[in-house]
């Protein structure tokens, strides 16, 4: 194996140590607009700035943390004391990550499907990521499970680009985080959710083998096998973790470097009960962790926007508590005692 290619294992192993997951931060625009305003706070750029700064700097972070993914307005930025946000990440030991795809847009021909853009110079905003010190980037496609949806021509075209993302990234040196994201929105069942998530995943790692991506040096980001969020009879804990590992072994090669999970709208404490009880199901052949947005983010967020001064470190504390519940699942460690 080259040094590159070694790198490239190297760090996706530190994305998945041992009880530590990864913190999602890299809303574009509009999503952080939805976001702040929920919690009525207006989305300038310096208050985007002084929110994730101040989720950056949490004392401790990187002992459950083990990288963060940016917005690319954010890894340009600097905190308001001028230390920039890639210097901050390395000094806590947090590995700075980038999204790197423009957003999933309407698949033409096939109505209510999408497929995600950005493969366009991708190889030129590589190099200029790795240059500001991005180690790993994400890319996610979106997958709508709905009457005669997904189109194989949708799961397809999906796939593709998500392993021509991946064999640009390892090409610059960074770990691809490959994220096709099986939507939770509908009525559909747990079954419904396991033979999309089979068939998309299948879909992936085809054209990854395909496009010669080195899968030590790439890590998942899955949704969870789970019922539709309007389903009538929601699948609980146990079924969701069993169907998820089930689907997972039939669908993910072992030499993927880990799997990393998004939260997708479920509660914060059912997204890490969720990976507990995966995790204390024994051995799996790839780490399974967390790289959560929302389910991370959602009670510090409420509370640093109540007050974005003086709550600061309450809201620090609530992530930081997160992060530790997430990081005792990744383990399979985690009870509801601990929640405290
Ligand atoms: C943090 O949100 C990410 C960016 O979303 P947009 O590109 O739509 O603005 C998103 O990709 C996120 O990383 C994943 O969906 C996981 O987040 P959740 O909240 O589902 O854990």
């Amino acid at each position: 194996m080259t040094d590159k290619l070694e790198q490239l294992v190297e760090t996706a192993q530190a994305m998945v140590a041992p009880g530590k997951g990864i913190l999602a931060i890299d809303e574009s625009t509009g999503t952080i607009q939805k976001r702040l305003s929920a919690v009525g706070v207006e989305s300038t750029e310096d208050n985007r700035r002084d929110y994730r700064s101040m989720m950056l700097s949490t004392p401790g972070l990187g002992e459950h943390i083990s990288g963060a993914i940016l917005f690319d307005e954010t890894i340009r930025q600097k905190a308001s004391d001028g230390t920039s946000m890639v210097e901050l990440m390395n000094k806590a030991g947090i590995l700075p990550g980038i999204k790197v795809d423009r957003g999933a847009k309407a698949l033409a021909g096939f109505e209510g499907e999408k497929v995600t853009e950005g493969l366009d110079g991708l190889r030129e905003r590589l190099a200029e990521y790795a240059e500001l010190g991005a180690k790993f980037a994400k890319w996610r496609a979106v997958i709508t499970i709905g009457d005669d949806i997904p189109s194989r021509a949708c799961l397809d075209a999906n796939a593709h680009a998500l392993a021509r993302y991946a064999a640009l990234c390892q090409e610059a040196g960074i770990v691809p985080i490959v994220e096709p994201e099986v939507l939770m929105d509908g009525s559909h069942d747990l079954d419904t959710s396991y033979d999309v998530t089979e068939a998309t995943l299948k879909a992936l790692f085809a054209q990854l083998y395909e496009q010669n991506v080195l899968l030590e040096g790439t890590i998942l980001k899955a949704s969870m096998v789970i019922s539709g969020s309007e389903a009538s009879d929601r699948a609980g804990p146990e079924e969701v973790a069993e169907a998820t590992i089930d689907c997972l072994l039939n669908a993910v090669p072992a030499a993927t470097a880990g799997i990393v999970f998004l939260s997708g709208g479920q509660g914060d404490v059912e997204a890490t009960r969720h990976l507990d009880t995966m995790n204390k199901m024994g051995d799996l052949p790839w780490p399974l962790s967390f790289s959560y947005g929302r389910a991370l983010q959602a009670e510090c967020l409420k509370t640093w926007a109540a007050d974005p001064k003086g709550n600061r470190e309450q809201a620090q504390q609530i992530l930081a508590h997160r992060a530790k519940m997430n990081g005792l699942a990744a383990l399979g460690e985690w009870s509801e005692d601990e929640e405290g």
